[in-house]
């Protein structure tokens, strides 16, 4: 896949406010946050969108979710909402999976 912001941001070449990294992912402040939390959950690997994920990234994918709970505790978040855009039309602007976390606020359903 193309690089993105994001490769960059995993290799430390631009700026992030990291909140959270082990081997497997990184989690950072989103620089247009929606909500008074607004961090994004990344897999260092460059799996362009959730669509793409294969059966050997398994155990990823669990690891994933398992850091926003992580993180959520991290930071003091109970209720929270996790976000995977997935394609364009869903919204999707960077193409290298990532999980929001937003939460901080009360959250309106269904989303737009
Ligand atoms: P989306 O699901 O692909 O729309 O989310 C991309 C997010 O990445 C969005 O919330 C941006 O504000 C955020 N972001 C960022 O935190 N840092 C960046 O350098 C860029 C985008 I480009």
């Amino acid at each position: 896949m193309s690089e993105t912001i994001f490769s960059k941001i995993i290799r430390r070449e631009i700026p992030a406010d990291i909140v959270y990294e082990d081997e497997l992912c990184l989690a950072f402040n989103d620089i247009a946050p929606q909500a008074p939390v607004h961090i994004l959950v990344i897999p260092k690997k460059a799996i362009a969108k959730l669509s793409e994920a294969e059966s050997e990234d398994h155990a990823l994918m669990g690891h994933l979710l398992l850091t926003v709970k992580r993180v959520a505790e991290q930071v003091g978040l109970t209720d929270y909402r996790t976000v995977i855009n997935t394609g364009a039309e869903a919204g999707q602007t960077v193409f290298h999976m990532h999980l929001h976390i937003l939460g901080g606020r009360p959250l309106d359903w269904p989303p737009g």
